[in-house]
Formats: structure tokens, sequence, C-alpha cells
């Protein structure tokens, strides 16, 4: 979807002015002149925290104290700032305030200069469940080719669309046994962002996520009711959603031979309507060595966690192996087919062409699955490294599930090349002015901060040292506020979230509320026009957002983004469950 919406040309949307509702009445009480404008002078998480975790705020008004106070304008804390520092990636000068002491539940204000107040910032036990829940939800406001009932969907209940239950062999795709033109069927599965098609590419690395969320906290998601139109079978909601998307993916490898279609799309993006009124042709197109490659590794991986529903769902998981295992052999034949656009078609590319990690990522699920030496070979041929997983980058996943699924003999080696790189995370965050460890605002940065703070969850399980988790509640910080734009990156929650959400249901529903629970992509400095030329974005990358239903660069939604978002807040919501 991205780069290709890039290539495609720029959509130009009539700006929409957005009034943020002046915020609480208990903050008018502090100040008649509160506004939102001072407060993004005090940024922090809009959502709430834990009572045992780590409280640190930023503000951006040179101030030598701070102070807490309850919601009777009682003072509770009154304490230094930090010195000082300046931040090149948001050029702002910025300074810490840790108010990780209180820890009475309750909601508060940070006051600063007497007069400058924040967001309201609460204190309590189970401080993400709600906001967990929305983010996997979120899943099935996107799944295609089935209607939104209103009794699980409410106001956004909506008529189906893409029943894909027709869909053209593209001529990138054609075989002796499917020519050009063959009809095949490939319904359900989730719309992959925005735009109406989907990519198995970005499938695999967010149903992947989602079940390893499920892998590292089943009991959490054991109790967890999603009210979705399979919540009152015996299965996990979370189960039943991955499962929504992975029967799609089943149905996009060709039988004959293996191969795994590369997409299912419109040959263009359709346009800003309901999914019901977007009734162009839909394609499978091109057999590519990535799609291969990445089937093989969640099919495989499918397996080991469907194995548990054996009851519920006979065979499956031995179907998803098998799947697995036809892919990879696949690939084995045909090791350099890079996707390549063909020249009729202008959807999302996910195109790659280093296919490493890819193959580290398979061949290391395979062998989990089948303990075949075949695939232990590939992992060791690999030069693996660990990095922040991407949809383009996978062989941290491969590593994850070697470090969770693998013999003791792997591991060893993975796991101190894994704690290395977060503990290099952690360095760089405590050094960073706005305590982050992003070098590079990249599309989609939100998710970089969200696969960061997953990363630290597995580590924060692998180890149960604390300053895992801790760190991973600041990745929380970040996307719920405390951040340079001051937004709480999430559709639906905190006092200041995205409105205007580059998302065709979203923008084409006539409800005024976006769906919630999506996460944007957040700021980076990649397109900085894509609302044209009226609108200026920020010169810095920390700060380049802009809430815009055009800005597709920095405020589209994305399933592999929202996934490793839910595996983050549903983690630290089930820790901090334990921890209190
Ligand atoms: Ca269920
Ligand atoms: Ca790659
Ligand atoms: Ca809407």
């Amino acid at each position: 979807m991205f780069i290709t919406m890039y290539q495609k040309g720029f959509f130009r949307y009539s700006f929409v002015v957005i009034i943020f509702v002046m915020i609480s009445a208990c903050a008018n009480k502090f100040n008649d002149k509160e506004n939102s404008s001072n407060q993004d002078f005090i940024l922090l998480n809009q959502i709430a925290y834990a009572p045992n975790v780590p409280k640190i705020a930023l503000i951006r008004s040179n101030s030598k104290q701070f102070s807490i106070l309850d919601e009777n304008g009682k003072t509770v804390l009154k304490k230094a700032t930090s010195p000082v520092k300046y931040a090149a990636q948001s050029g702002d000068s910025v300074q810490q305030i840790n108010f990780s002491e209180l820890i009475k539940p309750g909601k508060y204000f940070i006051r600063i200069k007497d007069s400058i107040y924040s967001h309201p910032m609460q204190i309590k036990a189970h401080p993400y469940s709600e906001i967990a829940k929305q983010a996997l939800k979120s899943f099935y406001f996107n799944r295609s080719g089935m209607p939104m009932q209103a009794k699980y969907a409410g106001k956004w209940s909506r008529s189906a669309g893409h029943p894909d239950t027709i869909v053209y062999v593209h001529a990138s795709a054609a075989s002796k046994q499917r020519p050009e033109g063959t009809i095949i069927s490939s319904p359900k599965g989730w719309y992959d962002a925005g735009d109406y098609n989907k990519y198995i590419v970005n499938s695999s690395i967010s149903t992947y996520t989602l079940l390893l969320a499920y892998q590292v906290n089943p009991c959490y998601f054991k109790n967890l009711d999603l009210n979705i139109p399979e919540s009152n079978d015996k299965i996990p909601d979370i189960i039943n959603e991955a499962l929504y998307n992975l029967r799609w993916m089943m149905s996009m490898q060709d039988p004959n031979d293996g191969g795994v279609y590369h997409k299912l799309s419109t040959k263009s993006f359709e346009g800003f309507v309901m999914p019901k009124k977007a009734t162009n042709k839909r394609y499978v197109v091109q057999k590519s060595t990535a799609a291969a490659l990445d089937f093989a590794a969640t099919m495989a991986y499918s397996s080991l966690i469907l194995r548990e529903f054996s009851n519920e769902l006979p065979d499956l998981a031995d179907s998803c192996l098998m799947q697995a295992q036809k892919a990879w052999k696949w690939a084995k034949k045909n090791p350099d087919q890079y996707y390549l656009q063909p020249k009729d078609i202008s959807t999302g590319e996910y195109g790659d062409q280093n296919l490493n990690d890819e193959w580290f990522w398979a061949a290391s699920e395979l062998m989990i699955a089948t303990q075949s030496l075949e695939y232990e070979k590939s992992i060791q041929d690999n030069n693996m490294d660990i990095n922040t997983p991407t949809w383009n980058k996978v062989n941290t996943l491969g590593a994850i599930s070697l470090l969770l699924n693998g013999n003791n003999a792997e591991s060893d080696s993975i796991k101190t090349k894994f704690l290395d790189y977060i503990n290099q995370l952690l360095v760089k965050e405590n050094k960073s002015p706005l305590r982050i460890a992003i070098d590079d605002f990249n599309w989609g940065s939100n998710s970089d901060f969200a696969n960061q703070g997953m990363l630290k969850m597995i580590a924060y399980h692998l180890t149960h040292k604390a300053k895992y988790a801790d760190a991973a509640q600041e990745s929380l910080d970040y996307l719920l506020g405390r951040n340079a734009t001051g937004y709480c990156f999430v559709t639906g929650f905190g006092a200041k979230s995205p409105r205007n959400i580059h998302h065709r249901i979203s923008a084409s529903d006539k409800v005024a509320e976006p769906i919630p629970g999506l996460l944007v992509g957040g700021p980076n400095l990649i397109v900085p026009d894509d609302c044209g030329t009226n609108v200026t974005r920020s010169e810095y990358p920390a700060k380049s957002y802009e809430d815009m239903q055009c800005s597709y660069s920095t405020n589209e939604i994305a399933i592999n983004w929202n996934a490793p978002f839910v595996f983050l807040t549903s983690s630290v919501d089930a820790s901090e469950n334990i921890k209190n």
C-alpha cells in the first residue's frame, strides 16, 4: 500500500478544521484559560498508568518544578524537573518529570508554572484492558466479505463488501492449470489498511503477531470477549480473529504447485466509498518468493498454535503445516521471483529485494513445527541479525519463535543477540531527550515504537527483569501521548486523538467518529506534501504529522501497525495485573 500510494500520486482533500472539545470540567476548575495548545506543553500518556510502573512525562516549557494535583485540586506531589535538553528530532527544548512515586489510584493533573495544566492523568489497575480490546476489535471492523451487524459493530454497522468468491487470475499469475482469467474463490481476510486490498506479505507478519500475543498471554486472551460473531464458541476471540485472515491466506496458495499469490487486489485503488460500493474486479497477482516464504512461516507457526484447538478445529493445524511445506518447496524451486508490479496494476507493492530474512523466518518456523534437519541447515547458513520487525524485515520474528519454541541449542546464541539489541534500545532511550530509541522516523514510525515495545515485553517474558517491562511502558507512553505531536495516536482514545484517518471505511461511513482502536502511522518526513502545498508539515521528523485524511503518509492505519500495538497493550496490561 504505502509506497505505491506515493508513486501513484497525491490525494487531495479539503481541510477539515478540528475543534478539540474542552477536555474536562475538572480541568476548567483550575484554569479558565486551559486550551489544547497549553496542554501540549505537557506531553504524557493520556490513558492511564498502573500504580507500580515508571511514570515519566515531558514538558516543553522551562520550569524548575512541577506539581501534581488530584481531581479536587489538592496538591499531592511537588518536585523538581530534570535539566533542559534540546531534542533535535522535534526541535524542542524539553525537560523530563518523573512522578513514579505517585501510586495511589485516581485522576490527576500535572501543573507547571502555576497556570499550565496537563490533560487528565490517571492511575489505575488494568489500565489498558479497554484499549487492547478495541485495538484487537479493529481487525473485525476491517474484515472483508462480512456485514458488520449493529449488535457487534454498534454505530459502525455496515453492509458486507468484497465477497471475493469471484477473483480473476491476473496475467502475471497465469499458469498451465490456471490460465489468465481463471476464476478462483478467495474470501475472508482483513482489508490491509486504508485501502480494500489484501496482501500476503503484510498479512503474514500481522497474523503472526496476533498469534504471538496469544502465545505469550493465553489466559489474558481466554478471558477477553470481543463481542464478535464468534464470541460464544470455545475458541478465544483473538484466535477467531486471526483465523478469519488465515483462512483467506490458505486460499491464496495455488494447490497445483504450492506457489502463493502476492496479493488479491483491484487494478488501482478504489475511491473513498463504502466496501459495498467498491465493486471493481479483483485479481490474484503474481506468485512471489516473498509471499511463499512469509506464508510458509505464518502457516507453520499457526499449526503450532492451533494444535491446542484440535477438537474445535479438526485437521486445521495439519492443513496449515502441509501448506507451509508446499510453499517452502515452491520457494526453493523459485528463489528469485521478486515481486514486480505489472504495468496495469497500481495498488500496494510490498516489494522486497532482500529475502535473507524471509528465508530465516520460514526455516525457523518450519524447523520448530517439523524438527526436520533440512530447515536447520537453512538457519545455520543464515547470518541472522536482530532488528525491529517490519513487513520486509522479518528475521527477528524467526528469532522470537526460536527463543519461545525452539530447542536450547539454537536459543542460547540468539538470546544473547536478542537481549543485546534490546539493551541497546534501553541505553539510547535513557540518553534521548525524548526518551526514544528511534533514529529515523520511517513510514509507519508508530509501528516501530509498537514493535520495540513488543520486543521489550518478550525480553521481559524471557528474563523476568523489570527493566524490560518498564521500558515497554515507555514505548506505550510514546504512542499514548508522550510524543512531540501531543497526540494519543489511537482513534477513540485519549484527550487528543486522530479524527480524520486515511481509511476508506471511516471516511465514508457517515459516522463522525473514526472506527476506534486504530493506531495511525505517525510522524515522518517521507512525503511532506501529501496534503498539497497549502498544508505545511513540521520540518522536524518527530513532529511531522497531520490529522488529515489526505495525509496518507502519516495518518493511514494498517494491520501490521495495529498487531504489535495489540501485543504491546495486552502484554503490558497482563504483566501489570500480575505485579498488582
Ligand atoms: Ca470465540
Ligand atoms: Ca526482507
Ligand atoms: Ca466516519
